[in-house]
């Protein structure tokens, strides 16, 4: 991974296209040009170094946690971070974009890619968040195959990524909580015997048992760097995107069977001062069938889906919030590209 916020050099500083390369002649006076524009534009009160101090042995990298739907990986990273940050519900395929969740140190900071769980797809909104899968490892520094010791449906596809990925992987058996210390530790060997990992560990990312471990040997993993992101930043999503999501979590747990499925959320108006946050959103359906079903008996379920989701986006941005909530029909949203660009995808 090459952090693009450190470059070496100034943009400003270009050296001639005639001159050769090994024109040191030229190559000095473009560097003294450059320190002394560098110099002028920083008064001494205002100067700032490209390079800040960092503790020696600084880590830095980038994360990449991969699994089958609901096997817990949005769980996880907020177990790791400490706070939620992603949406996590019963239901498969609750995520559906690549999301970063950064957990920074003094003398770390890791960034954590939070994706779709692994599937295949059947639409173009599915092929888009594989593709987030994709995007996600190309350019990790290391993997998290993040397995459920619970689930019973065949892994293939999971190794076969895992056995083609060319980094580090580290074997993540989840919801150990849920089953015997024995099916754990047989379904561990099992996994571990198909692929090369680095480490392999049990946790329950919803108990927060060995997540402690985990990141201890994640860092143990990553190259020596710089951080990519200011110390204190948690996410490179606005907030109205996490906004959205707390939205949508809500339509995945009160909503029943394949309804979910069918919508978006849009964020339409996000005006946030100090006291007090007025957000307008669309929930996008793809039939006018299933409008009916979001609004509910005299407006009941859109009022549900608002109160309930109200409190965690409070919570979340620190203020109170005015929450207005639309219903609209956005024909095949899921697979029309236009539809699914406008959304984010
Ligand atoms: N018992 C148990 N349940 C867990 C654990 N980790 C996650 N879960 C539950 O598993 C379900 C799915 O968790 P998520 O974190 O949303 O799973 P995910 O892998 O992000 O799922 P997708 O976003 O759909 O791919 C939720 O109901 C979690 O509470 C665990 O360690 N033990
Ligand atoms: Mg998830």
């Amino acid at each position: 991974m090459s952090p693009t916020s450190y470059q070496l050099l100034h943009p400003a500083l270009s050296i001639t296209p005639s001159k050769s390369f090994l024109d040191w002649e030229c190559i000095v006076t473009a560097l003294e040009v450059y320190l002394q524009a560098y110099f002028q534009k920083n008064t001494p009160d205002t100067l700032e170094l490209p390079f800040p101090e960092l503790p020696a042995g600084h880590k830095s990298g980038f994360v990449s946690i991969i699994g089958k739907p609901n096997a817990g990986k949005s769980t996880l990273l907020n177990q790791i971070l400490g706070r939620k940050l992603s949406i996590t519900t019963p239901k498969a395929q609750t995520t559906r974009h690549r999301i970063f969740g950064i957990d920074s140190g003094e003398d770390y900071q890791v960034v954590y890619s939070d994706t779709p769980g692994l599937i295949r797809p059947r639409y173009k909104l599915h092929e888009r968040m594989m593709g987030f899968i994709n995007h996600s490892l190309e350019d990790a520094d290391l993997m998290i195959l993040l397995i459920a010791a619970d689930e019973t449906f065949p892994e293939d596809d999971l190794m076969a990524l895992a056995q083609k990925t060319q980094i580090p992987k580290v074997l993540v058996l989840n919801k150990v909580d849920a089953v015997s210390e024995a099916e754990a530790l047989s379904r561990m060997a099992s996994l571990a015997s198909q692929v090369d990992f680095v480490a392999a560990l049990p946790v329950s990312a919803l108990k927060g048992h060995n997540v402690d471990t985990l990141k201890e040997v994640i860092l143990q993993h990553l190259p020596e760097g710089p951080p990519f992101f200011d110390k204190d930043q948690i996410s490179d999503r606005p907030e109205r995107f996490f906004v959205g999501e707390m939205i949508r979590e809500q339509l995945f747990l009160l909503l029943k069977d394949e309804l979910p499925y069918s919508t978006e959320v849009e964020i339409e108006e996000f005006e946030e001062d100090e006291q007090l946050a007025r957000i307008h959103a669309t929930i996008h359906v793809e039939r006018q069938s299933q409008k009916g079903m979001i609004i509910g008996k005299g407006g009941s379920m859109l009022k549900k889906i608002g109160s309930r989701a109200r409190p965690g986006i409070e919570r979340f941005l620190g203020v109170k919030v005015f929450l207005k909530l639309y219903v609209r029909v956005t024909d095949g949203w899921k697979n029309r590209d236009n539809s699914l660009r406008g959304f984010g995808y």
